[in-house]
């Protein structure tokens, strides 16, 4: 018969060798019954075995250990070559992949205003204070620039809160005529079903010298944009307030879920808000230097026509990479 030390030194794998560990040291094992027969013992017998007992423990507990990390080692080694993966080799099931929902959009959105002469415009994501407010009309108690809306730098810069900057950051650099775009992330300290610290705007500015621009063209192109965004709608303006237009208005579209009828999605009013926009506000154009110039301008998040054209109901879920979702958009 084997010795315990024998079995150790044969045993191939970590199951054999808990079956042995159980086997020396279980409740049944050899260690449970020599300690219950060293009770009936006594003297010098007792004093032997006990010493006995005690070395023999400890030597088997060490080759048990050793092994046991031998073993552990050399399965670790044999999985890893078994589920090594070569990334040279041409794997068939791979499949191409697809402009995000948001870009997807995006791009529509920017194919229809440079079809209509716009001019595609970028700027800084990190802006300062002057570019993203002051030259915005937004004064210095307005509740956009607080801590709590917007990303701060330790040195007084931020992350832009709207696109807005780049307008005037062209408008600075350029004279009118201007007819602009500018598409791109903006950032405000915001999480909840509706609201991402990041998300995307389209914003867009036309400015013309003297009076020659009315609200009547920012309505006629925004109509025209959003028909050839969603299709068959009806287009509303309902007077709203910004710092930076004077006249305002929000933009609704009859709802394209229920026609108007009213569903859950339009809140049973038969409206979907989709963007924002209004004639240039005077103190504006002051900011950077023009006179005599008249112009519009607007805006829209950029997520939110995704998820309407796409019919997606959770903003959040455009943000979480989940290839289920990517997946349909091919
Ligand atoms: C300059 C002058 C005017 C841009 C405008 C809006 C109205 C607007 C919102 C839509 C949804 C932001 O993403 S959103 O939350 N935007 O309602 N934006 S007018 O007006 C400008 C911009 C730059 C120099």
């Amino acid at each position: 018969m084997k010795t315990y030390e024998e079995s150790i030194e044969a045993c191939k794998d970590l199951n054999e060798l808990e079956k042995i560990r159980l086997k020396i040291f279980g409740k049944k094992g050899f260690f449970s019954g020599e300690f219950a027969r060293l009770k009936s013992l006594k003297g010098e017998e007792k004093k032997e075995l006990a010493n006995s007992l005690n070395s023999a423990k400890d030597s088997l507990t060490n080759l048990l250990n050793e092994k046991k990390e031998k073993l552990e080692l050399e399965f670790i080694n044999s999985s890893m070559q078994k589920e090594s993966v070569d990334v040279s080799l041409f794997n068939a099931s791979t499949s191409s992949g697809a402009l995000h929902p948001v870009y997807e959009t995006m791009n529509k959105i920017i194919d229809y205003f440079v079809g209509m002469g716009f001019a595609v415009e970028e700027g800084p994501l990190a802006e300062d204070d002057f570019h993203n407010f002051e030259a915005l009309n937004l004064p210095k108690y307005h509740p956009a620039r607080d801590m709590q809306d917007t990303f701060y730098f330790d040195d007084g810069m931020l992350l832009r809160t709207h696109t807005s900057p780049v307008q005037v950051r062209t408008m600075l650099s350029q004279k009118p005529p201007i007819r602009m775009i500018c598409p791109g992330a903006v950032f405000r300290r915001d999480f909840d079903l509706t609201h991402t610290p990041m998300f995307h705007q389209v914003e867009g500015l036309v400015v013309e010298p003297g009076n020659s621009v009315s609200f009547a063209n920012l309505k006629f192109i925004l109509e025209d944009f959003l028909k050839y965004i969603f299709g068959d709608i009806k287009v509303r303006f309902r007077p709203s307030f910004f710092p930076f237009t004077e006249p305002s208005a929000e933009v609704d579209i009859s709802c394209i879920f229920c026609k108007g009828d009213g569903c859950r999605v339009c809140s049973h009013t038969g409206w979907l808000e989709v963007l924002g926009c209004g004639v240039v506000d005077q103190n504006v154009f002051k900011a950077v230097g023009y006179s005599d110039v008249s112009g519009y301008a607007f805006g829209l998040g950029v997520e939110r026509f995704a998820m309407l054209l796409h019919q997606i109901p959770d903003l959040r879920s455009l943000f979480e990479g989940d290839l289920r979702l990517l997946e349909q958009f091919k």
